[in-house]
């Protein structure tokens, strides 16, 4: 009977110590590697239970803030998740792709506290997403403003990452809605990239301010669903990940994919639905990267390495999260020519979403195995990160 009870204790303890290993920096797997091994890295779990966790940014005070598709906001900070969001965002509709999604920090974000959301709500003539700002402080999120409202939205395709680029302009990714011949309506906010101030006024220097018949807050246009949107460190080039017409039943494309990364220039055409795929014709834009099959690209970021911590090895390279390949791709760039690609931690943690540069160094990401198509393990979602290794040898050089 002692004996019994003796194992049972254990199993007890031991169900203790594994429910709790989630609540702090835990490492799973070993050493992982990439460049044919030459930059070392662990993966770390730094936040576990979550609901699909979207939009990650990191503000200057090092607090790491996220959005969950559900429409909470919320803070990790000193090596801990508050359990309490920092917002709840009432009036998000959930279903399908979309709910809250986009989520980015003014670039003054110490001085003024602003941040921005992108969601999904339901507008009297259906389905419609909107981006608000809230201003930041203690933890909680005061003084609501709409900076733009109104996008037709649908289940699938209705985008939206929202970041503020080196122009100090807010760009807004949109959705075709699902219908598609949007993209190509000038008239239309659907499948675009918008450009707006950060009160959520148009530019003046906007590419289609001057034409009667198309809105004014179109930056480019012809895209299908992009979700991801960085610039490049040094040449200010806007990259975007773009989702190609993944379905096998659609007309377009039997074999699905066409899966895009783009450099995204005022006033052009993508030229969503006209071409797709590598196809080219004049006076549309082909994707710099094409991918068939499809790998679902659902973010994207430029490793800025300004941590001394981090990975210098990764300076200026674009990452972006796949959720239907499970993997994170990695691509070396010299400006606009594609120097290399390779995929990390495939098929490791299934489908992966956001990827984000922490303030220390560390490559974030969150899982999406919640979203309704994957396989969620016990701790999923999850938000972990890279830490990079360093060699002995190196460690012992470098003192
Ligand atoms: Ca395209």
């Amino acid at each position: 009977m002692q004996k019994l009870l003796y194992s049972f204790s254990i199993v007890a303890i031991l169900l203790i110590v594994t429910s709790c290993a989630g609540q702090s920096k835990q490492t799973v797997g070993g050493i992982e590697s990439a460049a044919n091994g030459s930059i070392q890295f662990r993966v770390e779990t730094v936040a576990s239970g979550l609901e699909v966790p979207w939009s990650i940014c990191f503000a200057p005070d090092g607090r790491m803030f996220f959005a969950e598709r559900p429409g909470r906001v919320r803070v990790y900070e000193n090596g801990a998740l508050r359990p309490q969001p920092v917002a709840v965002i009432s009036d998000v509709e959930a279903s399908g792709e979309s709910g809250l999604m986009g989520m980015t920090l003014h670039p003054r974000f110490a001085e003024n506290h602003f941040i921005y959301l992108a969601y999904a709500y339901d507008g009297r003539a259906g389905k419609r997403v909107r981006v608000v700002r809230f201003r930041e402080a203690n933890n909680t999120l005061l003084e609501r403003r709409t900076i733009i409202e109104d996008i037709p939205a649908a289940r699938y395709h209705a985008g939206t990452r929202v970041r503020f680029g080196p122009d100090g302009k807010l760009y807004i990714t949109t959705g075709d809605a699902t219908d598609r011949k949007f993209a190509q309506k000038l008239d239309s906010l659907n499948g675009k990239t918008l450009r707006l101030n950060d009160d959520g006024s148009v530019p003046p220097d906007n590419p289609f301010v001057n034409r009667a018949d198309a809105r004014s807050e179109i930056w480019s246009y012809g895209h299908r669903n992009a979700q991801g949107l960085d610039w490049q460190p040094g040449t200010n080039l806007q990259f975007q990940t773009e989702h190609g017409p993944s379905f096998p039943l659609d007309t377009f494309s039997p074999r699905g994919g066409g899966d895009e990364v783009n450099i995204v220039e005022a006033g052009k055409n993508y030229g969503w639905p006209t071409i797709h795929h590598k196809r080219t014709r004049q006076g549309l834009e082909s994707p710099l990267l094409e991918y068939t099959p499809a790998v679902a690209p659902a973010s994207g970021m430029f490793y800025r390495g300004t941590n001394p911590n981090g990975f210098p090895q990764f300076r200026g390279n674009f990452f972006f999260g796949a959720l239907k390949s499970e993997c994170i791709i990695r691509v070396v760039l010299d400006g606009r020519r594609v120097v290399s690609q390779e995929r990390l931690l495939e098929d490791k943690y299934g489908r992966i979403r956001e990827v984000a540069e922490g303030t220390d160094g560390a490559i974030y990401f969150s899982t999406s195995n919640r979203d309704g198509r994957g396989s969620p393990a016990r701790d999923d979602d999850r938000i972990m990160r890279l830490v990079p290794v360093r060699s002995s040898s190196a460690a012992g050089a470098a003192r």
